[in-house]
């Protein structure tokens, strides 16, 4: 991808998953424009074209659309094979790292992810907290361990990897559904603060989230 290929991101800056691409596009200095996707009235005929799901992020690469974050987020990398975000896979050591990054991705959103929409639309009390101990409990027994040599970043890196791109939406999550729990009926604000206090601290995830805000 050379500085002469064009890149549009359709984008929004509320959308977490949005930030995934936002992230993974300034961590490898890929020049881009930008447009705003309103997300609050029905998409135009002219970005279903683009979007046919009518959702961001979207990427128009040399007039290639590319959508789905996560995809986005693993173009882009694998685009860029020698930037610090993900290795070749033909590079020394490449498929095993590469495996390690995807089975990291794979647990967060599995073991933990998966638990955070029985908390947020729990109709109760009691299964707000089930969803609550589930996630922390899947985040203690999966996540974590992965993040052992995560010093500062995913498997020891010294910079930002795409393990960490790809949940950094999530780690915020919590803080965002801090603020819209006091306008939402139903949302437990009390421990969605308190467990999202938790989750924000965690490894490099953690750091990833703090690192976050200079992107947008
Ligand atoms: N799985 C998609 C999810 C993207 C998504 O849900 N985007 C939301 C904004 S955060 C959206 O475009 N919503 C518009 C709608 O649902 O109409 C991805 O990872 O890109």
């Amino acid at each position: 991808m050379g500085s002469t290929n064009k890149l549009i991101l359709y984008t929004n800056h509320r959308c977490p998953w949005a930030h995934r691409v936002h992230i993974a596009l300034n961590e490898l200095n890929i020049p881009y424009d930008e447009e705003i996707i309103d997300l609050d009235t029905p998409r135009t005929e002219a970005y279903l074209k683009i979007n046919p799901r009518g959702l961001v992020p979207t990427i128009n690469h040399d007039g290639e659309i590319i959508t789905e974050s996560g995809i986005v987020a693993q173009y882009l990398a694998d685009a860029h094979p020698s930037s610090h975000l993900l290795p070749a896979s033909n590079a020394e050591g490449g498929a095993l790292r590469r495996a390690r990054v995807a089975f990291f991705v794979d647990a967060f959103f599995s073991k933990f992810h998966s638990h955070l929409g029985k908390f947020v639309f729990a109709k109760s009390d009691e299964d707000a907290s089930a969803g609550v101990e589930a996630a922390v409990a899947g985040l203690l027994k999966e996540v974590e361990p992965l993040l052992k040599d995560a010093g500062p970043f995913f498997g020891g890196s010294e910079k930002l990897t795409l393990a960490e791109v790809s949940p950094d939406r999530v780690l915020r999550h919590p803080r965002r559904l801090e603020r819209e729990a006091r306008h939402l009926p139903g949302l437990r604000g009390r421990g969605l603060r308190r467990e999202g206090a938790q989750l924000l601290e965690v490894g490099s995830g953690g750091r990833a989230a703090s690192q976050r805000d200079v992107y947008l």
